[in-house]
């Protein structure tokens, strides 16, 4: 049964709820749903059903298709100005005897390091130090570019960018056009967290706030130039902040049309602050996934990051919204190994990735970082038969 057969099958239930019928009728239609229907989606929508609506948003823009790219991370420091209670990453600076600080010379290693080696992408992210300025930040990615003219340089988040523009006293606009200039490509969609105050305060206080997340997001975007977005769930936020965070992303998308992927961080509570709060269920991880492919209409994509919630877990993903599930890594990134994630060596090859999307009957794409196809890898065999697992699972209703 396909995704559109499915909906109508669940649109002719006698048995559902009004609420829940009047919102998948606007998904049928291609229609936007309210903040208030995103909460009604949370309180009331269950698995099943979710997963339908959130499976024929999918299949209508991207049918089986699945994404992943080959990267590489480079973390530049663990060390931090800040103090958010749920990163257990970071080591204050009394506490660095356990840190590292990268100096430009290791890092322009780490890619030299790949050479020869056919990554696309390098993202560049970590803490906050005053040493790490615009001005070393700028001759990173120049050098990076001369060594490496077409590795793409997707880097910082907002909470940096905030950080050093008023460290040198510049405007936002003015900050993110010397970036550009310096070879910047991208920004990842870190450090958005939860934007409304009554929860940031709590979490992550004094770095930037929602509103400056998403202001220097839009001046990049006025550039012409693209990025992603993230949201931290499934600590103590309410379903209703999830919902705000979800709206001021659609209504900046709506603004600039800059944002390209959607990617829900799923709070782990290993070795933090936060280590008294329990993580969510893989079934509110699948529902999250689906609700934000119901409501974020203007997104292109919505990206499960594996090494943060297993590979099972990703594969699970792919009937409930996800189209994307991030890339190789080869084990250069210790934000969610430090943090309690199943992957503590996050490294996947691209033979590996391609069977764990084809092993739940998807078709795996390589990409870029801007999504121009690199390989299809359809009917592409490797050596060894790929033997499917699970083909695609039947939505419960
Ligand atoms: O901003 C930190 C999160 C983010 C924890 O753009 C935690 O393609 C869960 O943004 N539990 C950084 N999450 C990572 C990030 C990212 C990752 C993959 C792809 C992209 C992309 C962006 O990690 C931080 C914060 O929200 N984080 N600690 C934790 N304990
Ligand atoms: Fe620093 Fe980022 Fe960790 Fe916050 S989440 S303490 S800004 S490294």
């Amino acid at each position: 049964m396909d995704s559109e057969h499915k909906l109508h099958t669940l649109l002719s239930d006698g048995n559902l709820d009004p609420q829940l019928r009047e919102i998948a009728v606007k998904v049928s239609k291609n229609e936007r749903i309210t903040v208030d229907e995103g909460v009604v989606l949370y309180e009331k929508g269950e698995l099943g059903y979710l997963g339908v609506l959130a499976n024929y948003v999918r299949e209508k823009k991207h049918g089986d298709k699945t994404y992943f790219n080959r990267n590489f991370h480079i973390e530049p420091t663990n060390l931090c100005v800040y103090d958010c209670k749920f990163c257990s990453y970071s080591r204050l600076i009394k506490q660095k005897a356990e840190g590292w600080e990268f100096t430009m010379d290791e890092m322009l290693d780490m890619v030299k390091k790949y050479d020869g080696q056919p990554v696309t992408e390098v993202h560049i992210v970590g803490g906050v130090l005053p040493q790490y300025d615009l001005a070393f930040y700028s001759e990173l990615f120049t050098k990076i570019h001369l060594h490496r003219p077409e590795l793409h340089v997707k880097a910082l988040t907002p909470v940096e960018y905030h950080y050093i523009f008023k460290k040198a006293k510049i405007d936002y606009a003015t900050g993110m056009r010397l970036m550009k200039e310096a070879g910047l490509d991208s920004i990842p969609g870190g450090g958005a967290e939860i934007f409304h105050p009554e929860i940031r305060e709590q979490i992550a206080k004094d770095k930037c706030t929602g509103e400056q997340w998403l202001q220097i997001h839009e001046e990049w975007h006025k550039l012409g130039q693209r990025s992603n977005a993230t949201m931290l769930y499934g600590h103590i936020e309410a379903f209703w902040h999830r919902v705000d965070h979800l709206e001021q992303l659609r209504q900046s998308q709506d603004r600039t049309g800059g944002f390209q992927t959607f990617i829900p961080l799923k709070f782990r509570n290993q070795d933090n602050q936060m280590s008294h709060v329990p993580e969510v269920s893989v079934i509110e991880d699948l529902r999250n996934y689906a609700i934000s492919r119901i409501y974020l209409d203007n997104f292109d994509h919505i990206k499960a990051y594996w090494a943060m919630i297993s590979r099972e877990t990703a594969q699970l993903s792919l009937n409930f919204g996800v189209d994307d599930i991030d890339g190789t890594l080869d084990d250069t990134t210790k934000i969610y190994s430090m943090a309690g994630a199943e992957e503590q060596n996050p490294a996947m090859n691209t033979k590996e990735l391609v069977e764990l999307i084809k092993n739940v009957g998807r078709h795996p794409i390589e990409r870029d970082t801007l999504y121009n196809v690199i390989k299809d890898y359809k009917d592409v065999q490797f050596e060894e038969e790929v033997k499917p697992q699970f083909y695609k699972l039947p939505v419960i209703n």
